[in-house]
């Protein structure tokens, strides 16, 4: 008997092996491996076309620009941020010796709801790092008035948020910073990587200081930087990456509307929909089960997807409020945090990549439909 194929809750996109072979033996005829080369500067460039955005600096992962923008910000004190995300998010806070401030969710969006985020500031307040969770874009308008009215810094993590637009503008050029992951699990991946993305030539040339342990040349060091310089190999995988990244979201896309369609009137099942004017990446495709409607909790459901070889995922669960370096803080009893607490103990994120297939997605909708309430 043929096992039975596992659908995991997402699959990389690999550029063409050959075409990544002959990218590396460009490199490994240069000879130049690392350290701001070629195929780093061309990736650079490319990215900014694609994303809209004037400048950005890339990395090795999407946690280290998150730790460098605070550092670049000089930021101390208290952080404002959502529980409802990847752990990295807050963690790069607390790795800047800042204390997190958690602040509940808008369950429309999944989103920092910007109507409590003044209840929250403190005369130690400093920063605003919200998450466009799932790409979905922060009320950008609505936290930067608040970050101006108060003399607040800006940082926005949008791992999950690459290539989305509202009417045309990129997201990435909100804030004061804005970082990128480009992990093997994100729609746009560089195996692990990510970048910062700045509205200037002088903060980019300070962010590059950074990420090479703060030297400006051979001889000055600026500031106590760190090393997170992304390599050639990596840099010339995301350039060839970059070439099918529009296809691989319209197929994201295709699978959205097919999960859509089919759990349209499943009781007990929410999904977001698109919004007008937004160009969504579709990176996760998460719904939200009330179990007295469904007829099942979310856990039960999880597992049952598990039995036929569905990894769907919870993210975010456990709330990061929840962790134990964070549980503590007084911003994270669940009590603030209601909405949040909320949505990540009903949240599964169904399986969702460009590769998927009709068969693929017929077979994760079939276990939800077999287990909802009226179908018993
Ligand atoms: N901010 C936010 C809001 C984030 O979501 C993240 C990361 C960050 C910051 C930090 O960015 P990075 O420093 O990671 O660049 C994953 C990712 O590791 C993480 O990047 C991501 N967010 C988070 C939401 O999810 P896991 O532990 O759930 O991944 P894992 O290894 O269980 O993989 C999930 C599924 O993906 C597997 O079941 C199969 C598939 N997969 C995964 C890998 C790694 C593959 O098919 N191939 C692969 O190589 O954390």
């Amino acid at each position: 008997m043929s096992e039975q194929k596992i659908i995991t809750v997402t699959s990389p996109l690999l550029p063409d092996l050959d075409g990544f072979h002959d990218l590396l033996k460009e490199i490994w005829n240069s000879k130049w491996i690392t350290n701001n080369g070629a195929f780093h500067k061309r990736l650079e460039s490319a990215l900014c076309e694609y994303l809209k955005v004037p400048f950005i600096s890339l990395f090795t992962n999407g946690t280290l620009p998150l730790l460098t923008a605070l550092q670049a910000l000089h930021i101390t004190g208290e952080v404002i941020t959502t529980p409802y995300s990847f752990v990295a998010t807050t963690h790069s806070i607390w790795w800047n010796n800042c204390t997190p401030v958690f602040v509940d969710i808008d369950p429309a969006t999944g989103n920092l709801d910007p109507e409590r985020i003044e209840a929250a500031i403190t005369p130690k307040t400093r920063a605003i790092m919200p998450v466009h969770v799932y790409g979905r874009p922060c009320d950008s308008a609505r936290i930067q008035a608040i970050a101006d009215k108060y003399g607040l810094k800006v940082v926005y993590d949008a791992a999950h948020a690459f290539g989305v637009e509202v009417n045309g503008e990129s997201i990435l050029n909100a804030g004061d910073l804005t970082t990128l992951s480009f992990h093997a699990t994100k729609v746009f991946n560089t195996i692990e990587g990510g970048a910062m993305v700045m509205h200037d030539a002088e903060t980019k040339k300070q962010i590059d200081y950074l990420k090479n342990f703060g030297f400006a040349g051979e001889v000055e060091v600026v500031g106590p930087g760190i090393n997170s310089k992304m390599d050639e190999v990596r840099s010339a995988y995301g350039l060839l990456n970059l070439e099918q990244v529009d296809a691989a979201i319209e197929a994201r896309h295709q699978v959205a509307r097919r999960y859509r369609e089919a759990l349209k009137d499943v009781p007990g099942i929410r999904f977001f929909e698109d919004i007008p004017g937004v160009r969504h990446n579709y990176s996760y495709f998460p719904v939200f089960v009330d179990a007295e409607q469904f007829g099942m909790t979310r856990d039960d459901l999880y597992f049952k997807l598990k039995e036929q070889n569905i990894l769907g995922r919870r993210y975010f669960f456990p709330l990061i409020s929840s962790f134990s370096p964070y549980r503590e803080l007084p911003s994270a009893a669940p009590e603030n945090l209601p909405e949040a607490n909320k949505l990540s103990d009903s949240v599964i994120c169904l399986p969702m990549h460009h590769a998927l297939t009709d068969e693929d997605t017929e077979k994760v909708v079939n276990v939800i439909l077999k287990h909802c309430v009226s179908a018993r």
